[in-house]
């Protein structure tokens, strides 16, 4: 055992895989941002932010998460950011956007690295209606913008699987997110079923366009097979 409570033999077969099993962990990433109502005077920063990866359940991800890498803009003094206990993020003030790249390790090494892309919102656009991701105002944190995410371990170790699932609670209450994942889920399916209509409605009406020009066509050869036929009086 180590500081974490991990076991660490699990026999000369541990770096074995376990075929057929897949294990997904979903998570949520992405930035709260508060503007200063004012530029700054000594470095013109107009925000402060918090750039962010968290479960979507309440589980102590540090179980199987080894650490977290978050890349800043190159304005930033030291832009690479390495978080190894959690919670996952970094706060800052900066004054303008950029995208963040997260990359998130995990305990057993053999194990890939998951590398989620998210660009820091500070400043709320105009919606268009099918922004993504959303942006909400929360009246407590400021701007949110975060993303659902899935981390799939295909045939992982029998090390990672007992860390998989072995995860505990972070806390003991609910755990709420500020974006409302299942309504979005809710809606997304709604929105897929209306354009599934829309495209086989569509479909439907080139068909019988299709059949309008195919039987044009043929008359139009007929009409024009008459009228070149040799005579024969
Ligand atoms: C933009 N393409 O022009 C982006 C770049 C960079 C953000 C945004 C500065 C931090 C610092 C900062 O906020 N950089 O001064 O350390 O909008």
């Amino acid at each position: 055992m180590n500081s974490l409570n991990i076991p660490t033999d699990f026999g000369p077969d541990s770096g074995g895989r376990v075929k057929g099993l897949t294990i997904v962990k979903p998570i949520v990433y992405g930035n709260i941002a508060r503007s200063f109502g004012k530029k700054r005077e000594d470095d013109g920063h107009t925000h402060q932010w918090k750039v962010y990866v968290k479960p979507y359940y309440n589980e102590d991800m540090s179980v199987y998460v080894k650490k977290v890498h978050f890349k800043l803009h190159e304005s930033y003094s030291n832009p690479n950011r390495i978080v190894t206990k959690y919670p996952y993020e970094i706060t800052e003030t900066g004054w303008g956007e950029f995208e963040v790249v997260i990359k998130i390790y995990f305990h057993d090494p053999t194990e890939r690295p998951v590398t989620c892309y998210h660009i820091l919102k500070l400043f709320q656009s105009p919606s268009t209606g099918n922004d993504f991701p959303t942006t909400i105002l929360d009246p407590k944190k400021g701007l949110v913008s975060e993303c659902y995410e899935e981390i799939v371990f295909q045939e992982p170790t029998q090390l990672m699987q007992h860390l998989l699932m072995n995860v505990q609670p972070i806390t003991s209450g609910q755990y709420v997110h500020d974006t409302d994942f299942e309504k979005k889920k809710e809606q997304t399916y709604e929105n897929t079923m209306k354009v599934k209509i829309k495209v086989k409605n569509e479909i439907s009406s080139l068909k019988d366009k299709l059949k309008l020009a195919r039987e044009t066509i043929a008359k139009f050869k007929s009409e024009l097979a008459k009228v070149q036929k040799p005579s024969t009086t």
